[in-house]
């Protein structure tokens, strides 16, 4: 069996992928279409075409300008439901998927209508697809802390649907500890706890610590600049923190797939988990993305295996559910 074949078969979990970012250009067509919602493009193919991202942030512009065919809740559920499809036919069994309320509360599509679509794609995926899955709840960091705030209160009502909270948008100037209040809140009412601590981001080792001590993270998304601290590689190591790492996210957004620090921090034992961050946009789902690595690195059997294992140890899933996988 080639490693390709192997990757393609191992049941995986995935951890770090975002709902809004699955969406993809013959879908935001067709919502377009169903909404009435005008796009300055006449083919999917010419949506596609469309996309140029150098940076983090031209891709933001891109991938929040998306979202406004997303209107209703059955154009929740058609994204979710296109995502947990394409996810079954990787393989993958368990999904923690993202979502950003704020960026559909802001213009103006209820925070009800988000949750009630994606909620019931993912009972849907559970029976016919055999995925199971669990909502992460994403705050915007370039939006303040006060709107973040709002947005945990009224996820309360929904709590039992939403598994924890992550922190996701421009991180430039908007360090963790700008949202230590909303973070506290969330773990007191018993939400897993995460945040993007972004590859190359100025600042990233000092955003990691915060994330890491005054925040209280269970795991760092991306995070594979700890490797500028031996400290930080030890402890995030010892106190077995995940790295939710996106290789072919990072090909678009930073210089390279940073596989070689994957690969550095999987030989060192962190939980290093690979994942496809936004792969409607960046063109390759979970299996592109061990590739990707694979193909850098020359992965032997074995440590791709690990790097799939991981993904199950560090996951939310229930101890039922991760027994059953490892
Ligand atoms: C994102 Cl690539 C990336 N970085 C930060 N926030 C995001 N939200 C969706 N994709
Ligand atoms: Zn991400």
């Amino acid at each position: 069996m080639t490693n390709v074949q192997l990757i393609a078969a191992l049941p995986k979990a995935e951890l770090h992928v975002h709902v809004e970012g699955t969406l993809e250009p013959a879908l935001k067509f067709d919502l377009a279409a169903r909404n009435g919602v005008r796009l300055p493009y006449d083919s999917p193919q010419a949506v596609r075409d469309a996309y140029s991202f150098t940076d983090l942030t031209s891709f933001l512009v891109q991938y929040y300008d998306g979202m406004n065919v997303l209107l209703t809740e059955p154009d929740f559920y058609d994204l979710a439901m296109a995502y947990f499809t394409r996810a079954a036919s990787d393989h993958v069994r368990w999904v923690e998927l993202f979502f950003d309320p704020q960026a559909h509360t802001s213009r103006g599509v209820p925070f009800d209508i988000v949750i009630r679509g994606l909620r019931r794609a993912q009972l849907d995926a559970e029976a016919t697809l055999g995925v199971r899955s669990a909502l992460i709840m994403c705050f915007l960091r370039d939006f303040t802390p006060e709107f973040a705030m709002a947005t945990l209160l009224e996820s309360l009502p929904y709590r039992q649907w939403i598994l924890g909270v992550g922190l996701d948008s421009d991180e430039s100037d908007n360090p963790p500890a700008k949202f230590a209040a909303v973070f506290a809140r969330a773990r007191q009412e018993g939400y897993f706890l995460t945040m993007h601590c972004d590859v190359d981001q100025a600042d990233s080792i000092e955003h990691i610590r915060q994330a890491l001590h005054e925040i209280g993270v269970q795991r760092l998304d991306h995070g594979t600049n700890i490797v500028e601290s031996p400290d930080l590689v030890a402890e995030v190591g010892r106190r077995r923190i995940g790295l939710t790492c996106c290789p072919v996210s990072n090909t678009w957004v930073s210089e390279s797939s940073k596989s070689h620090l994957i690969k550095q921090l999987l030989d060192a034992g962190v939980k290093v988990t690979i994942n496809s961050d936004d792969p409607a946009y960046f063109n390759g789902y979970l299996n592109a993305n061990l590739e990707l690595v694979d193909a850098e690195q020359h992965l032997t059997r074995a440590e791709l295996t690990q790097l799939v294992r991981n993904a199950f140890e560090v996951s939310w899933a229930p101890t039922s559910l991760r027994d059953e996988w490892l």
